[in-house]
């Protein structure tokens, strides 16, 4: 049997491939401008992956890509699979010095990259001796369709065992450098079937697709759910809340970070009559925060549906569908998801109490194998008996809700995207003058978290804070860089010398208050 994911994506397939699968909106306004049917995923993925396999690339080999969002960008992950190579989508925001690393590290036999970006990849690719460089923009227009254009539009997808890899996502590290989360065709059909049911998605379901498709939750669960199902897709390039507003009334399922449940309730034209024919709202990839859970379900009528995951994992945790199940809980990320196994451990490694806090670890289809070329990374982060540590800290209570109350890592999550100070440091304790640093998460009205800095001169230096992050701009992805640099005299130490990173966060905890 084919376990190649895109196997069973390609099985869903409607019988009726004249059917539209997705409608492609102007993001500020909503009107549609194009459609592409299931007879266009099929033919589209077919060409590209004959292109792919033109090529000739190694078993295994990473096509890697970081392009802005369009359908043409999904055609081309779906056709990744198709043809049994391996995925790897990269940030938009990422800069030379985080692609040199990530192509370094990874290897990638080939990479699609904007015209934009033309320019300075190259130099990168070039050196680290990639094969192959394509582009794609955002309009859908790149070398990498050209070059499928005379391709059969019919493909026998390759055949691939539950186990090969399918993609390889980068998730930042606390101390060093990224690492690339190996997820299998199994762990990725397996999870996205697991919502699937969990959901109770059907063919008659509207997704509003408005994320990123360089995530798990953009590319992974957003993605696997419609194409599962044969379902249709509204598409937006990007979020902006007046164009999904203006399509919510069409739609039945919408899926965001918490930052885009504030900015949609911050429009007066959500009300409860656009949402009338929604059956779901998600939210996930951050905490979110019970007032804005609340002022949801006051303004709309409807309850949104936590759930929690994570690049290594995909999805372990989701409120119910279903109210025969249990109520959706605030604050909660519900039960862990039929077939994947959830539990807190404490400090002495024992399992914990109803209500005792403890780290959440995780085993299921659903985990990654491993990090791409990091065995030592990998066995730190499993338990001796093969569960892996999410490094995210929550308790459950008599009724099996569990709660994140906090990590053990120390992350900072903005806008749905993972930052690390520990990165951040290290870029900010090379710039001239800076004896040290520290970077901090505090509390941001839209983002949930902003990033921060705290910087100390070295003797007889002075520090310019607006001018270290105008230069920090020129060289890390934007949403790393801290909306605010301080300068000190010193940062608050322990009788361990150790940084108190809760005190800088005390202190600037109210920094971004609402007015
Ligand atoms: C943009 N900016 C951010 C930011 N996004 N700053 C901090 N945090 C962010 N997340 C800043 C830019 O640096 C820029 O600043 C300014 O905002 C405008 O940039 P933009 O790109 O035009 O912003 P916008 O389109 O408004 O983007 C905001 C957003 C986006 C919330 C729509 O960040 C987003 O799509 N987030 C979703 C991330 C996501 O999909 N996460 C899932 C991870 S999967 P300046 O100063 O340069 O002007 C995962 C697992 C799981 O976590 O469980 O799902
Ligand atoms: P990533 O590594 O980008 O996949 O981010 C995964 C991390 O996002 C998890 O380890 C959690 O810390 C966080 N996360 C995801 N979903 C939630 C949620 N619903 N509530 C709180 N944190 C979440």
């Amino acid at each position: 049997m084919n376990e190649n994911l895109f196997a069973a994506i390609a099985s869903a397939f409607p019988a009726d491939r004249n059917r539209t699968a997705i409608e492609i909106a102007e993001p500020s306004t909503g009107t549609i401008y194009r459609e592409v049917t299931w007879a266009d995923i099929e033919a589209q993925t077919a060409r590209l992956a004959n292109m792919l396999q033109s090529l000739k690339l190694a078993p295994g080999a990473r096509v890697a890509v970081q392009t802005e969002k369009s359908v043409e960008a999904l055609m081309l992950y779906l056709a990744v699979l198709r043809a049994g190579y391996v995925y790897l989508p990269l940030n938009t925001a990422y800069q030379a010095s985080e692609i040199e690393y990530f192509v370094g590290n990874a290897e990638p036999a080939m990479f699609v990259c904007s015209t934009r970006n033309y320019a300075w990849t190259k130099p990168i690719t070039d050196a680290a001796g990639v094969a192959h460089l394509f582009t794609l923009d955002e309009d859908g227009i790149g070398t990498v369709l050209d070059a499928a254009t005379d391709q059969p539009k019919t493909h026998s997808i390759a055949h691939k065992s539950a186990n090969d890899l399918a993609a390889i996502l980068y998730t930042s590290g606390t101390t060093g450098r990224s690492k690339g989360a190996m997820l299998s065709h199994g762990n990725l059909l397996s999870n996205a079937k697991t919502l699937v049911d969990y959901w109770d998605w059907s063919e008659r379901d509207v997704l509003i697709h408005a994320l990123p498709i360089f995530h798990v939750h953009g590319l992974f669960v957003a993605s696997h759910c419609f194409l599962l199902t044969g379902a249709k897709l509204i598409w937006f390039s990007k979020f902006d809340q007046r164009g999904v507003i203006a399509q919510l009334k069409r739609a039945s399922v919408f899926m965001g970070v918490p930052t885009l449940y504030v900015r949609l309730l911050a429009d007066s034209r959500l009300t409860r009559e656009v949402c009338s024919r929604m059956r779901l709202f998600i939210a996930g990839s951050a905490p979110l925060l019970i007032e804005t859970f609340n002022e949801f379900r006051e303004r709309t009528g409807h309850t949104i549906l936590e759930r929690y995951g994570m690049s290594e994992t995909n999805m372990l945790c989701s409120n119910p569908y279903l109210a025969s199940q249990g109520e959706r809980r605030g604050g909660t990320v519900g039960f862990p998801l039929p077939g994947v196994d959830v539990r807190l451990s404490n400090d002495r490694a024992e399992r914990c109490d109803v209500d005792e806090i403890g780290g959440i670890e995780v085993r299921g289809p659903n985990v990654f194998s491993g990090y791409w070329r990091m065995p030592e990374k990998t066995k730190e982060e499993f338990t001796s008996d093969g569960w892996f540590k999410t490094g995210d800290v929550g308790k459950r209570d008599e009724r099996g809700y569990f709660t994140i109350v906090g990590r053990s890592k120390d992350l900072i999550i903005s806008g749905g995207y993972n930052v690390y100070p520990a990165e951040i440091e290290s870029y900010i304790n090379d710039m001239p003058g800076v004896a040290e640093s520290a970077v901090i998460g505090v509390p941001h009205p839209d983002f949930g978290e902003a990033v921060v800095a705290i910087a100390v001169a070295k003797t007889g230096a002075t520090l310019d804070a607006d001018a270290m992050i105008a230069t920090l701009k020129k060289g890390i992805a934007n949403f790393k860089v801290p909306k605010r640099v301080f300068v000190a005299a010193e940062l608050p130490r322990n009788a361990m010398g150790k940084v108190q990173k809760n005190l800088l966060r005390d202190t600037h905890h109210s920094l971004f208050a609402r007015e």
